[in-house]
């Protein structure tokens, strides 16, 4: 049954970090992922978001943190918000409003936790009773990361895949994720125009699509084993070939700079004293960190003392994508 025009409804997501990185498209013009990625959803890093729908509204109107959003990132929403108004066979605009625990626009996959809980909010406002693969694929034709943050705990997405599906909970290994902020700039370029642009100048993006499975499928049996030795060095790898990709670009796709350098060397050291502590990264100069919950403390000191980190969020395996009540807290 569809509610009527003027429904509204709140939701919350959570981030998520690839441990199995993907970079790339298919031909398909639907948004999908040219190589199987592997995430793993973090609960410190939450997009809250509003979804009203009003029939007085002559467009749809977002904002991200109170501020106003325009151009392309607005049509992105609207793009969601149309194909859920034509499931529900309703015209009505909608008025969105977004807050993010952490900063956008940095590398901290704003766009997953955002994209995840725009389809749960806008679906309920709009009356829909979606199942989360659903949800999931909707997503995914907007952000490619989003259709993981469907779900809590470590989450696959495959090479192609309409939708992404859970590995394991957020019970099964109580990992931490550490993120190191070491910029308070936005990010030079999005991902969706590096990967492109990836795809079309780089002479190291063959060699980037025939790797990335063979570390996704690592990376899957060490998580299922919780087996960090296993997963760490894969999850470093998948990141770096995914960079080195595009550097090789032309003209280059860059995210280091020297705080990111200085971190993964502490994270390397660490590790080469016996810490058990794994780094990667995204299309962003920040760099997160994989450790156990015994040396999150320890690695989270080492980090602080990093030049040029300003900030480090611990993070834990983060729950699913959720509507909340009127009142409820996230
Ligand atoms: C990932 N990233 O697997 C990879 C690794 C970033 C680096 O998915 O359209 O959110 O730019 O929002 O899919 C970020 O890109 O794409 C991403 P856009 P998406 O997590």
């Amino acid at each position: 049954m569809n509610r009527p025009a003027g429904g509204s409804a709140r939701a919350v997501a959570h981030s998520n970090i690839a441990l199995a990185k993907y970079w790339g498209k298919t031909d398909a013009p639907d948004n999908r992922t040219a190589v199987p990625s592997l995430s793993l959803t973090l609960d410190a890093l939450r997009t809250v978001t509003t979804v009203e729908l009003d029939p007085a509204l002559e467009a749809d109107r977002a904002t991200l943190d109170d501020l106003l959003v325009e151009g392309r990132p607005l049509q992105r929403i609207v793009d969601v918000l149309d194909a859920l108004r034509a499931r529900a066979a309703t015209t009505s605009r909608a008025r969105v409003r977004s807050y993010n625990s952490f900063p956008t626009a940095s590398g901290l996959a704003s766009s997953a936790s955002g994209f995840a809980a725009l389809v749960v909010a806008a679906s309920a406002a709009l009356g829909l009773e979606l199942d989360t693969p659903t949800l999931s694929s909707l997503a995914r034709a907007s952000s490619a990361s989003a259709a993981r943050s469907l779900y809590g705990g470590f989450v696959a997405l495959g090479a192609a895949a309409d939708a992404a599906e859970p590995i394991a909970g957020a019970d099964h290994w109580q990992v931490r994720m550490l993120v190191a902020l070491t910029s308070r700039s936005e990010k030079p370029i999005s991902s969706t125009e590096g990967m492109v642009h990836t795809r079309n100048t780089s002479p190291y993006y063959a060699a980037w699509l025939a790797s990335a499975p063979g570390l996704y499928d690592e990376i899957r049996r060490g998580v299922l084993s919780r087996d960090l030795e296993m997963v760490g060095p894969a999850m470093q790898q998948s990141a770096l070939m995914m960079h080195a990709s595009m550097m090789a670009a032309r003209p280059a796709v860059l995210y280091f700079t020297p705080a990111t350098l200085a971190t993964m060397g502490a994270v390397q050291a660490l590790c080469a004293a016996g810490t058990p502590a794994y780094f990667t990264m995204d299309a962003g100069p920040h760099v997160k960190v994989l450790t156990t919950t015994e040396h999150a403390g320890e690695v989270e000191q080492r980090l602080r003392a990093v030049e040029g980190v300003h900030e480090v969020v611990v993070c834990a395996p983060g729950p699913a994508a959720r509507l909340l009540a009127d009142d409820e807290e996230p």
